[in-house]
């Protein structure tokens, strides 16, 4: 039986609340894995201890299988949080329905532009957006900010879809949403505010400035490490609920989510599942970045072409682990001092989470889409090492590592496919060409940021570490590193 009442499962596993007396008031942009692990999980928590309209519309933007999966489950799914500690499992039940945008965004904007939503919250992955990071503006284009921009009435993108729920909302006198961009982005609410505003500039300067005036961007850090859910997961979840679910997700024990408090129409009592509000989120923002997602670029590409299926094969390959160890102190040696945090303790609890026996976490998968991730995990923190006087070899390993992943090159591995918003640059830049053919396009390419680019002893490295990763087996040139 398919589940879709809490009447079904196992008490248990029940959230402390009654949903139908709960309404929506926030819409969710990208019905991913990762949302429902995260923020909605966190909602779940809110809603039991203090109540409030706060549940959730999810819209998936581009395929509609998630909506498919939760629409005829009423909005639940079991969430399984799997550690060394054992397993937890419990029915999560702040979604109160689902829809899919793309062909028909009217339901999507008509839900944004309800009275009752106070919040638009976004997990759409890097590539999504459409942004340019370095005017701090949108991407004209990006495939769907162009498309969008064309016909903004009908937008499909993210940046067309907040645009135009804006714009009805203002001529409508109703008061903006506040839009939370929970993405692993630097300065995410920064950034999205700048493409947002930038888009609208282009349809209706008047729209651009009441949103630049009166929209809410609060930046966040978010954590949790949620592999994509398999056949495993649902047949786990049919155990524990007795029903069968399309939707169920799994996830590790840890949470995290950082929030800069700034909700002017209000937000659900997040700090009751445990959330951590602050001023300013970018101290976090960055270690996470550097830190976590930096580690785990590096140790997806070296480890997929090491043969190393998931991260926790890669934890237990003692040189590839001991290259993961190297990663996070030099990342840590480039970040500011937070108030509060060890980042020697997180750097070890980093490495307990990676080797998690119950996470089948895929290198292929956190290897997509390196160029919308290397910026803000790698290059950014190479300036600080220079200016601390902090080793880039770290950084410099990961980058060729990247690279080599890049290349195509089949001499240690199986053929396999480069995804990529940018593959199609990447292989011309990197078709026919040896190491420093490769390090001289890519520093053309505006990807690393300009003091990266000119760093000229830093690409040495990268070329030196890459040459040897098209000629040898990954294996081999991964002892080598960990034996320096
Ligand atoms: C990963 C992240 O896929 C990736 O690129 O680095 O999804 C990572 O698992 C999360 O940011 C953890 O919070």
């Amino acid at each position: 039986m398919r589940l879709t009442s809490l009447d079904q499962v196992p008490a248990a596993l029940r959230p402390g609340y009654a949903p139908a007396d709960h309404g929506v008031g926030i819409v969710h942009l990208g019905l991913g894995a990762f949302h429902k692990a995260h923020q909605a999980a966190l909602t779940d928590l809110a809603l039991a201890a203090t109540g409030g309209d706060w549940r959730i519309l999810g819209v998936s933007l581009r395929s509609p299988k998630a909506s498919e999966e939760l629409h005829p489950q009423t909005g639940l799914y079991t969430l399984i949080e799997k550690g060394t500690e054992g397993t937890q499992a419990r029915v999560i039940a702040s979604i109160a329905d689902a829809v899919c945008s793309a062909g028909d965004p009217e339901p999507a904007l008509a839900a944004m532009a309800a009275e009752t939503t106070r919040i638009v919250s976004l997990t759409v992955t890097e590539k999504a957006y459409g942004l340019d990071r370095a005017a701090q503006g949108c991407d004209p284009q990006h495939p769907a900010v162009a498309a969008d921009l064309a016909t903004p009435d009908a937008p499909q993108g993210v940046l067309g879809l907040l645009t135009e729920a804006l714009r009805r909302r203002r001529a409508a006198g109703l008061p903006p949403f506040t839009v939370l961009c929970c993405d692993n982005l630097p300065d995410n609410g920064v950034l999205l505010r700048g493409a947002v505003v930038d888009f609208a500039r282009r349809l209706d300067p008047a729209l651009s400035d009441w949103i630049a005036a009166e929209v809410a961007f609060p930046s966040t850090m978010v954590d949790r490490i949620t592999p994509a859910a398999t056949e495993a997961t649902r047949a786990e979840a049919a155990a524990l609920t007795g029903c069968e679910d399309l939707a169920a997700v799994e996830t590790e024990r840890f949470c995290q989510w950082v929030v800069e408090d700034h909700f002017p129409l209000g937000r659900p009592a997040w700090e009751a599942a445990g959330v951590i509000f602050t001023d300013d989120v970018s101290a976090f923002e960055a270690m996470k970045l550097r830190m976590l997602n930096g580690s785990h670029s590096m140790l997806a590409y070296a480890g997929f072409h090491a043969g190393a299926t998931y991260v926790r094969d890669v934890m237990a390959d003692a040189p590839l682990a001991a290259l993961v160890r190297r990663h996070l102190t030099t990342a840590a040696a480039t970040l500011p001092p937070i108030a509060g945090i060890d980042t020697t303790a997180y750097a070890e609890a980093l490495l307990r989470r990676f080797e998690n026996p119950a996470i089948a976490h895929e290198t292929f998968q956190i290897a997509m889409d390196g160029s919308e991730k290397m910026p803000q995990r790698i290059f950014s923190a190479i300036p600080d090492a220079r200016q601390g006087g902090v080793s880039v070899r770290a950084f410099a390993f990961a980058t060729a590592a990247w690279l080599r992943h890049v290349s195509g090159r089949t001499h240690d591995c199986a053929p396999y496919e480069l995804r990529d918003p940018n593959a199609a640059r990447l292989q011309a830049l990197a078709a026919g060409q040896d190491a420093s053919g490769i390090v001289a396009g890519l520093r053309e390419t505006g990807l690393p940021p300009k003091p990266v680019a000119r760093d000229d002893a830093f690409w040495d490295e990268v070329t030196e570490i890459l040459a040897r990763m098209l000629s040898q087996p990954m294996a081999e040139v991964i002892a080598a590193e960990a034996a320096r």
